[in-house]
């Protein structure tokens, strides 16, 4: 996607997915004045912004909807720019004909993904934090992204950012002081202005690095991964928890040999529910790519269940045991001699003594209310942090800490004014990275790209 976009008037329609509604909205933006959209309306009189007039849409002499439009004129509106938009009546094939009138006849074109949107950055109508908070908001899976998105888009993030910067320029001048201005105020007294402001900038900025540590797991789509041995009952589990027969379950081992994810929706978030292949020593290339991912997904996942059939242990369940799970059941309890296979299993692993049996042949409620309850559990203690969501701010932190231990042990030991200027000037830049001072095009192009049309 091209960020260099020309300033054309665009439409899209914001609201429909393809499927037909009761109503849509489209929008258009960019547009000079309303003059040239009069011909397209019965009852075009002056218009008022920001109220609500009912028209019917002409074309040709044929009236094709009726509608309520609203006009928000620039620079008072969403991007600065004069904005219409027209409640339809919400058939796409009523919408696309609506949008084909304006783009035939009007000089309107359609907007990309975002665009919108961009075109508010653009005017400075947002900052890029707050456009990344939009796309948490509109894109979240939980109550807690949806107010991070929120809390974002209404600017809090970017206030702290704003606060960080100042005190970074306060410490970034405390520098230049020292150079112009020690004969002045004397060598001590610059060289306390610099440490001082150097322990300002670093409490704010470890403040932020706090909400952005110890996230291994992405939060914004939380996954739960089932792992285990083949023929653990992992499928089993996984159709069990979506109600549907939707993986192969069978006495095969390695039926699953790929993972497989749905949504499940657990007290409010929608987590990613992944059923994995088994691990084991892979018979072949496919089998090894597929137990490969499911160490992938491990890796990554937010909440790790394991499943044990004691029946069937192979040598690969020590390293399976390596990694630390949320929760863990035997499977097969309903079995002939499951006690002594369970017995068998502890005399290799003793810590597995105490982790409870199913039978996921006839699971109980009571189980899955005690896995629903952990996960919740967690979700609540992992988002009380107020962890900070999104990747690109958690990498850009992470990477300014690195640089600030390095250049807070030579500050204090280093008085060469050049060696702490080009230290600081690195980590100015990442900083300014974070608050969008500076936002590279790949950037801008992955975050407008997962906009939709429309916005
Ligand atoms: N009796 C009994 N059978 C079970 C239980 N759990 C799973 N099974 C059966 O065990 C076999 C394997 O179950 P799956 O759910 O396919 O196991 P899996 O872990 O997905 O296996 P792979 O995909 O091969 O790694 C199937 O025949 C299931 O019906 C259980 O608790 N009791
Ligand atoms: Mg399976």
């Amino acid at each position: 996607m091209n960020f260099l976009y020309s300033d054309d008037p665009i439409i899209a329609c914001s609201t429909c997915d393809h499927a037909n509604a009761a109503l849509a909205v489209i929008r258009m933006s960019g547009f000079k004045d309303l003059s040239g959209l009069a011909p397209y309306f019965s009852q075009f009189g002056p218009i008022e912004p920001r109220k609500v007039y009912y028209t019917n849409l002409v074309l040709q002499g044929q009236v094709i909807d009726d509608v309520c439009l609203t006009f928000f004129e620039g620079p008072k509106s969403y991007n600065g720019e004069n904005i219409l938009e027209l409640s339809v009546h919400g058939n796409t094939l009523n919408t696309e004909r609506i949008i084909n009138l304006f783009v035939n006849h009007a000089g309107f074109r359609l907007a990309h993904p975002g665009e919108f949107t961009y075109r508010a950055m653009k005017n400075k109508k947002l900052s890029l934090s707050q456009v990344e908070g939009l796309d948490l908001f509109l894109n979240a899976n939980s109550t807690y992204a949806l107010d991070q998105g929120l809390s974002l888009l209404s600017g809090n993030l970017h206030e702290s950012y704003l606060e960080l910067w100042d005190l970074f320029l306060k410490h970034k001048s405390s520098l230049e002081l020292s150079i112009d201005f020690s004969e002045d105020i004397g060598q001590a007294a610059a060289r306390e202005y610099f440490l001082v402001s150097l322990e300002n900038f670093s409490k704010k900025f470890h403040s932020l690095v706090k909400r952005v540590e110890h996230q291994n797991a992405n939060l914004i789509q939380p996954e739960i991964v089932i792992a285990g041995l083949p023929n653990a009952g992992k499928s089993s589990l996984f159709n069990f928890l979506l109600r549907d027969d939707r993986a192969i379950v069978s006495s095969v081992a390695g039926t699953t040999r790929d993972y497989l994810s749905e949504f499940l929706v657990v007290e409010g978030v929608k987590y990613r529910l992944v059923d994995t292949a088994g691990i084991r020593e892979a018979s072949d290339q496919i089998e090894a790519e597929g137990v490969k991912r499911t160490k992938t997904k491990l890796a990554h996942s937010f909440f790790k269940v394991l499943l044990i059939n004691p029946f069937e242990m192979t040598e690969g369940f020590s390293e399976l045991l390596s990694q630390s799970f949320d929760i863990s059941f035997f499977t097969h309890s309903d079995l002939p001699g499951f006690s002594e296979a369970r017995k068998l299993v502890l005399q290799s692993w003793p810590e597995l003594a105490s982790i409870g049996a199913i039978n996921l042949a006839n699971l109980s409620p009571a189980w899955e209310r005690e896995i629903n309850h952990l996960l919740n559990k967690k979700y609540l203690k992992a988002t009380s942090s107020q962890p900070i969501l999104l990747e690109r701010h958690k990498h850009l932190i992470l990477n300014v800490k690195q640089k600030l231990s390095t250049y807070e042990a030579i500050a204090h030991t280093e008085s060469d004014v050049a060696i702490l200027s080009a230290e600081l000037n690195s980590i100015g830049h990442c900083v300014s990275e974070v608050i969008g001072i500076i936002s590279p095009e790949q950037v801008l192009n992955s975050i407008f790209s997962n906009f939709c049309i429309g916005k």
